[in-house]
């Protein structure tokens, strides 16, 4: 909902590992453009039994697009909803896949659950992890095949076909409306997107990277998942997940899984390290103990497996923005005529973009001002800019109505002339008629 942006204390940096590949562009650079160029867009690679070096991300040593086939399958599941799957699962090559299904576009943002991480040691014991600026996140038009068309055709019933084809379009695909409006066999299932990439994990259950996302998602009219082999109408590179990707609108980048080669519907989510361990923050409870304790503590052993298992696997974005320009840092605005240029994206929820961004400058905020407090004592007298949208998404809406992609805004801000030092908070909502 909320960034914030201190000067003075630290730099902007630009994360790049070769091995596993993770890279991070310059975040003024990122809003330039409304559709991220493929150039700009991150790499998130985890660690894997074969670290995935920059060779093997290039030549996708996982597959050939020839050879490669996906499997999709049930387990578990009654045969009256998921077809023949559970005993004789389909198998799809790639030619089928995009010969057989048409291709289907969406703008979607693609968002890593570790993006603006660097920010939470602004007031908190550094977390785990990555520390990443706010750039990796990347708006791109991404090509597939529906992943809803694949799995009726696979024998899987419609959840939803109790709707009309118009009460369909209409249908909010939120986690709660896309549970509670589906058909009542659908809600306990969930559909499992597996990797051909092997996992860290030593345990032959998980041996591949995976991840599940509820199967009344996967199948909502509106909610545009993709397997995805395209993006910006470019062929899909093996970096970014070639010959086949999962593209999961509104969800965080670890369920896009890359080198997807098996689709398994089941009764039990994912139990894969990326669902049980990765983004969940471990923090004490209030008042428990101090911060810095409870960190050494969950550092390893029963203690951290306990804790992790206490928080369910992350999945959705949540409404947000951050500000691109000025930089982290920047010495002064540049504010010829009192106004300072102020950018940055906004990240919508559910379907709806995030259409109202405010932007504030807190004046002289104090030399050791850390966010946490900063906000804890926001000046009574703020006075909050509505910011322009500069673009939104114009896809579809014939189609679908609902769009998953970033907006970019812009705002000229007064800047009085005896400010020496000054913080700028941005927030932004989803609903057309919020104040800040
Ligand atoms: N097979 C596989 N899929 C994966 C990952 C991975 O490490 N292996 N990383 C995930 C995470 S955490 C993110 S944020 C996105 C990043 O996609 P990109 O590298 O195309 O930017 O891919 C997801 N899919
Ligand atoms: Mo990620």
């Amino acid at each position: 909902m909320l960034h914030i942006r201190l000067f003075g204390s630290k730099q902007l940096t630009l994360t790049f590992n070769l091995q596993p590949l993770n890279t991070e562009p310059l975040s003024g650079k990122l809003t330039d453009a409304y559709i991220t160029p493929n150039q700009l867009v991150f790499n998130r690679n985890h660690e894997s039994a074969l670290p995935a070096s920059v060779e093997q991300v290039t030549t996708s040593s996982w597959g050939s697009a020839e050879s490669w086939t996906l499997t999709v399958s049930a387990y578990g599941t009654d045969n009256r909803h998921t077809g023949s799957l559970s005993g004789s699962p389909r198998v799809l090559s790639l030619e089928q896949l995009q010969r057989q299904f048409a291709l289907s576009h969406v703008v979607a943002t693609l968002e890593c659950a570790g993006n603006r991480r660097s920010e939470l040691a602004d007031s908190h014991p550094e977390p785990e992890g990555i520390q990443w600026g706010n750039a990796v996140i990347a708006n791109v038009i991404w090509g597939g095949a529906s992943l809803r068309a694949v799995l009726l055709a696979a024998g899987v019933a419609d959840p939803f076909a109790h709707h009309t084809s118009e009460q369909q379009s209409a249908l909010e695909p939120s986690e709660q409306s896309s549970s509670s409006q589906a058909a009542e066999w659908a809600r306990s299932l969930h559909l499992h997107l597996l990797s051909a990439q092997k996992s860290k994990s030593n345990d032959a259950e998980q041996a591949q990277f995976a991840a599940s996302i509820p199967l009344t998602t996967a199948m909502h009219p509106n909610q545009s998942c993709l397997l995805a082999y395209e993006y910006n109408h470019h062929p899909l590179t093996p970096r970014h997940g070639a010959p086949l990707r999962a593209v999961v609108p509104g969800h965080v980048g670890a369920r896009w899984v890359k080198w997807l080669s098996a689709l398994k519907i089941s009764s039990s989510p994912s139990d894969s390290p990326p669902m049980r361990e990765d983004y969940k923050l471990l923090t004490p409870r209030t008042g428990q103990e101090g911060e810095k304790e409870y960190a050494d503590k969950a550092q390893d052993g029963d203690f951290r497996t306990r804790e992790l298992d206490k928080k369910q696997p992350i999945q959705r974005l949540e409404a947000s923005c951050a500000i691109t320009q000025p930089a982290h840092d920047a010495e002064l605005l540049d504010q010829a005529d009192g106004k300072a240029a102020v950018k940055g994206y906004a990240v919508g929820q559910d379907g709806s973009p995030a259409t109202n961004v405010w932007v504030a400058l807190v004046a002289d905020p104090g030399k050791d001002t850390e966010t946490d407090g900063l906000l804890r004592n926001l000046p009574d007298d703020l006075h909050w800019h509505h910011a322009s949208i500069l673009h939104q998404d114009a896809a579809d809406p014939s189609q679908t109505g609902w769009s998953w992609a970033w907006t970019l805004w812009h705002v000229q801000m007064p800047v009085p002339s005896d400010v020496t030092s000054y913080a700028i908070i941005a927030r932004c909502s989803k609903y057309p008629q919020s104040t800040p």
